[in-house]
């Protein structure tokens, strides 16, 4: 049901209040339309879209703190201190304001709170879908010196609106229980959520938020919490990002500004990577595919440094021309940008298209960046002579890259001589699995599907591409095998683009198929790093997997059972165990080449039967933190970050 149809509906109580409960069937009929999806994302989603309603109230100057507490059943509470939601007589709707915001669908926009609604989650579709998703919603406001409450069956209300008590405090406190019979993932992960609300604080400066989980408790008895707060807002975002690299220069360039009525936000740093680091925001919502802000960065950082450059007579002596890449390269930068009216637009509906922001973002940072390079010398200096070694790096990458396809040993077709290729040609169904190691590489040829699964062995550990120029990877014959039977090509758009072209991939599912032991953890690793980097189109269409090998061999007499995890092993044990000389009548499986190839395609590539797990980027700059982290040279964040994820390290200890 549409606004407008709500607003004509003048005075007809009970036709309009029909209505209003048809909208809130339709969200319980069709939740993925409204919240993405029902697993994991769909279910954090319904945090987010109620904090989103206080971060607005927190950008309008009414709210400065926000707290989330994960409760003992599971359900969720989020309590701010902003004006809270009206409850007076709403004339259009008869009923109090704060019933018609948590039972009509996209009402929160419909109040004039004095500023534009610029937040709101991806889906925008306000706390109404939460109450329809929720068995049990209960909300609370502080107003007035007084307690409204009002509470919700499946988005139904169980009552109007009424007082409960006083109170001295001003804000909204919101529960809800999420329906476990719509969602097919029902347990909230700490860690998803503490990963949005760390970045909802860096990109909102002031606001306090916590985070606090009554599920768990340390050894003093304390319960998990974790508070986010940034004084310096983007300026504190870029240094978190890029705090595992080493920085070309300590300095944050940092630009907080409004042109053409659009507030525009950037933090810059450079570092002594190769990799260029982008994250751009839109009223919150991480614009994974860029669009116009983007744009109008590049091209005010292109345009700025060139200029410079050229005003001080430094890129003579270089002896190669410059290109746009050149002045991205080490770059990490954080873009955050407000739009009344944003138009959302590609796959996955996270590519600004708002045309008038470009020169907007474009004047703030040519601006900005000018005046910071006339005022720096030293640290100028230092980014020119990036850019120059990065151009010479580019044209070495592209001789590097000719030669590998001139005399590379390849089979009919251009295929790498390794690549087991299926018959299939409809990228549709293909799959292409990277196997560790020749030995299980051979064992996967002789056990696959050949029609539609395609086997590369990958030798022993491929290039950490975080540590190594782009001229590298491209002279790697592992990383070359990987990109030439993928049918993934680079600098098609212009010649010496790093962007790699995905148009004529061939298979749509690859699968990263290693041991199951913590060598084989970080060969999956190193190969996400690739792709994360390199070809992260591949992640975002959803094409990368990791294969699970069993762990466990469990024998009986003459039973036989895979086991993936220690449970089902423990559990076989229990069923089939008897005496004590039977127990131990399990076999680890540490290397997928232990396996033959029946054992290999029966537990680990049959569609039927296997379990992928499906690599997904949940939020672009922590992955980009992560990656950083694990690649680099920085010891004890690595230490403790593989302590409190790895599988296998507790496994083989
Ligand atoms: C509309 C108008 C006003 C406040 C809010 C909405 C409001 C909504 C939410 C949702 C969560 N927390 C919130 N806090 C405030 C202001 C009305 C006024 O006092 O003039």
């Amino acid at each position: 049901m549409t606004e407008e149809q709500i607003n004509s509906n003048n005075g007809n109580y009970s036709a309009e209040n029909i209505q209003v409960l048809e909208g809130l069937e339709a969200v319980r009929k069709r939740p993925a339309m409204y919240i993405g999806d029902i697993s994991v994302k769909g279910l954090h989603h319904l945090v987010y879209e109620v904090v989103d309603n206080s971060i607005d109230e927190a950008l309008a100057g009414y709210c400065d703190h926000i707290e989330v507490t994960i409760n003992e059943d599971n359900s969720i509470t989020v309590q701010d201190n902003g004006r809270g939601i009206p409850v007076d007589f709403h004339e259009k709707e008869k009923k109090s304001a704060l019933e018609v915001v948590m039972t009509v669908l996209h009402a929160g926009g419909k109040f004039d709170k004095g500023s534009y609604k610029v937040s709101g989650g991806l889906h925008g579709v306000g706390v109404s879908c939460v109450n329809a998703l929720s068995t049990h919603m209960t909300t609370q406001v502080f107003r007035n010196g007084r307690i409204y409450q009002q509470e919700y069956e499946c988005g139904h209300p169980l009552y109007s609106v009424k007082e409960v008590g006083t109170t001295d405090i001003n804000g909204t406190k919101q529960q809800f229980w999420p329906d476990t019979s719509i969602f097919t993932e029902i347990v909230y992960k700490y860690e998803i959520l503490a990963t949005r609300m760390r970045e909802l604080a860096y990109l909102n400066a002031g606001i306090k938020i916590s985070l606090t989980d009554l599920r768990e408790k340390d050894e003093e008895g304390n319960y998990k919490q974790e508070i986010f707060y940034s004084e310096e807002g983007l300026k504190e975002f870029v240094r978190f990002v890029d705090s595992s690299r080493e920085h070309l220069m300590n300095d944050v360039i940092y630009i907080n500004t409004e042109k053409q009525g659009t507030p525009v936000e950037v933090a810059i740093m450079y570092n002594t990577s190769y990799n260029e680091n982008i994250h751009s925001y839109v009223n919150n919502i991480n614009t994974i595919e860029g669009g116009t802000h983007l744009a109008g960065f590049r091209r005010a950082l292109t345009r700025t440094l060139k200029k410079y450059a050229e005003d001080n007579k430094m890129l003579e002596k270089a002896k190669v021309e410059i290109a746009g890449d050149d002045f991205r390269e080490g770059l990490t930068a954080v873009i955050s940008i407000k739009v009344a009216e944003p138009q959302f637009e590609g796959q996955t509906k996270t590519k600004l298209g708002n045309n008038e922001v470009m020169g907007a973002v474009d004047q703030a940072v040519g601006e900005a960046l000018s005046y910071y390079l006339e005022e720096h010398p030293k640290e100028s200096k230092l980014i020119v002579d990036k850019v120059i070694l990065a151009a010479q790096a580019r044209v070495a990458a592209r001789k590097a890259r000719e030669s590998v396809q001139r005399k590379s040993p390849m089979s009919g077709g251009g295929m790498p001589g390794k690549l087991a290729d299926c018959s299939s040609k409809d990228a549709d169904e293909c799959e292409l699995f990277l196997v560790e190691g020749d030995s299980a590489g051979g064992s996967a040829k002789q056990g696959r599907d050949r029609k539609f699964q395609a086997i590369l062995p990958l030798r022993g550990k491929i290039l950490n591409v975080e540590k190594a120029m782009w001229h590298k990877a491209f002279e790697s014959d592992e990383v070359n095998n990987i990109i030439q039977a993928l049918g993934v090509r680079f600098g098609v758009e212009t010649e010496d683009s790093k962007e790699a072209n995905i148009d004529k991939l061939r298979y749509k599912k690859v699968i990263i198929m290693t041991d199951a032991d913590v060598d084989g953890s970080h060969i999956d690793t190193l190969i996400m790093t690739f792709f994360f980097r390199y070809i992260p189109q591949i992640i975002q269409n959803g094409y990368l997997y990791i294969a699970t090998p069993p762990l466990y061999l469990c024998k009986k007499g003459k039973t036989e059972e895979y086991c993936w995890t220690e449970q089902q092993r423990q559990k076989f044990i229990d069923t089939y165990g008897g005496g004590s000389e039977n127990a131990i009548h399990t076999q680890r499986y540490k290397g997928l080449g232990e396996m033959n190839p029946e054992q290999l395609w029966e537990t680990t590539m049959n569609p039927e039967n296997r379990m992928l797990k499906q690599v997904s980027i949940e939020n672009a700059a922590e992955a980009d933190y992560i990656f950083s982290m694990l690649m680099g040279e920085d010891v004890g964040p690595r230490r403790d970050f593989i302590e409190k994820n790895a599988t296998y390290a507790n496994i083989d200890a």
